[in-house]
């Protein structure tokens, strides 16, 4: 059984987030996602709009998911994948190159991100909106 992993904090689960975990299943046969915690969104200044239970709940109930953890610190990869055998780590794009050191434990790749959505997008359009209504 090919086991996959990736990373994220899947705020606002939106088309990106989907796309990237069903291109990240389709490498393998097991999807083990670690969805950051609220306080790991603070070390990487992200401020999150839902909370980490109800994000590992969406994340969960994904169709391509089989697993869900918890994302707490950057270092906790190497454990991860040595703790669920795994045989790649699937991320997008932006992070291209960031992970390569595990390369002597997994296959890691990097995916394309999907244009034209971002959760940081989402919020700028819904406050836009609340703005252009107040006027
Ligand atoms: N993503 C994507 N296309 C988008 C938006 C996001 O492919 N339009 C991908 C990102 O590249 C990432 C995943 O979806 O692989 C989750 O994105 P985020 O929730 O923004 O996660 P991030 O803050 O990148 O956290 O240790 C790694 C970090 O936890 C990654």
């Amino acid at each position: 059984m090919k086991k996959i992993i990736t990373y994220g904090t899947f705020d606002l689960f939106h088309l990106g987030h989907l796309r990237i975990l069903e291109r990240a299943k389709n490498l393998g046969d097991y999807l083990v996602v670690a969805v950051s915690s609220d306080e790991f969104n603070a070390i990487k200044g992200k401020k999150c709009v839902y909370p980490f239970e109800h994000r590992k709940q969406i994340v969960e109930a994904i169709k391509y998911v089989d697993e869900v953890i918890r994302e707490d610190a950057w270092e906790q990869k190497k454990k991860d994948v040595k703790k669920y055998n795994i045989d790649i780590l699937v991320m997008g794009a932006d992070w291209q190159g960031k992970f390569d050191e595990l390369i002597e434990l997994c296959e890691v790749v990097y995916l394309d991100r999907t244009d034209g959505i971002s959760t940081t997008q989402i919020k700028h359009e819904i406050k836009n909106k609340k703005t252009n209504m107040a006027k």
